[in-house]
């Protein structure tokens, strides 16, 4: 194996945020009529709030609420609905104790959310879509998660287009880190996402898990976003072609996390919890014979280091 794909990250953690001896593990609530993956499942707040509950009993880590699908194709939803519809999650699930996340391209969401008890801020855009969204992050001190995007869902799909798309995706979430920083977000608290699916074909997905180390130079965790894309359901695919639809892919994720965890990604965001945290179990249970791992002996992060 080329030492390209071997090569592991080292920043793994964010201020705020738990520490624990594997990747963190981030359980999806999409409250969304339309996602590709679980769209209208969980659209009332009980059931969302239920759901997501279920996944913090499977050993998720953090719950991420969003309110407007990203699909390729999809239509933005008004802000107002937007709100209506993760607003009352978050409160429900915060109030539980959970640890919450909004993903979310707009401040004003960003703000209501962070109000409802949110700590992180998940915004598929990095910062490009509202540019507010930063300085609302800054001035409540939360966590941030700057994912590398190139246009809203509608038009996606005809970005993808690169020379180097390992290089052009370091190069452009570098733009973003540097705007997060200026607005005011502290260094400990950012977090990257190469942005699977996100103006990228299924090659370029590959080739960015394949290069997913060169994101090191960022100095910052990653968060990898896998779960249910259609780049597996092509993987998968039937041999007439017809791809493997979006809730039979999770085996496959769940190697994905596998192979996350190996190199040492801040957290994996999944719709299904558990299976995800018990690959990670593995994973670190069978790294803590060398040392390297979280805690260990030349690991740049121990644990409980952060907290
Ligand atoms: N993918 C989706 C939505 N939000 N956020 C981050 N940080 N990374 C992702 O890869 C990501 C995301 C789309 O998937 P969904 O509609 O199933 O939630």
């Amino acid at each position: 194996m080329p030492d390209a794909v071997l090569r592991r990250l080292t920043r793994r953690h964010v201020d705020g945020l738990p520490v624990r001896d594997r990747p963190l593990v981030m359980g999806v609530v999409n409250v969304t009529p339309d996602s590709f993956s679980d769209g209208g499942r969980f659209l009332g707040a009980d059931a969302a709030i239920a759901h997501g509950l279920a996944m913090l009993a499977e050993g998720a880590d953090l719950l991420d609420i969003g309110g407007e699908s990203t699909r390729p194709g999809a239509t933005r939803p008004l802000v107002e609905e937007e709100l209506a519809r993760v607003v009352p999650v978050i409160a429900g699930l915060a109030e539980q104790g959970a640890l919450v996340s909004v993903d979310t391209m707009r401040a004003e969401v960003a703000a209501a959310a962070l109000d409802a008890g949110a700590v992180l801020v998940n915004d598929v855009s990095g910062g490009l879509a509202d540019p507010a969204i930063l300085h609302v992050v800054a001035e409540r001190g939360a966590a941030y998660v700057a994912m590398h995007w190139r246009g809203h869902s509608d038009t996606m799909q005809q970005r993808a287009s690169y020379a180097d798309v390992v290089g052009e995706v370091r190069d452009e979430l570098r733009l973003r880190v540097d705007a997060a920083l200026e607005a005011g977000i502290a260094p400990g608290r950012l977090a990257v996402d190469p942005g699977l699916g996100f103006a990228k074909t299924a090659d370029h997905n590959w080739e960015l898990l394949q290069g997913l180390g060169a994101l090191d130079e960022l100095g910052l965790p990653v968060l990898l976003g896998s779960s249910r894309k259609s780049f597996l359901g092509a993987l998968l695919a039937a041999p007439d072609g017809t791809p493997r639809p979006a809730l039979d892919r999770e085996d496959a994720n769940v190697a994905l996390t596998t192979l996350a965890g190996l190199l040492d990604v801040w957290a994996v965001r999944v719709h299904e919890a558990r299976a995800s945290v018990d690959a990670l179990a593995v994973v670190a249970r069978f790294g803590s014979r060398f040392g390297t791992r979280f805690g260990g002996p030349g690991s740049p992060g121990k644990v409980g280091e952060d907290e």
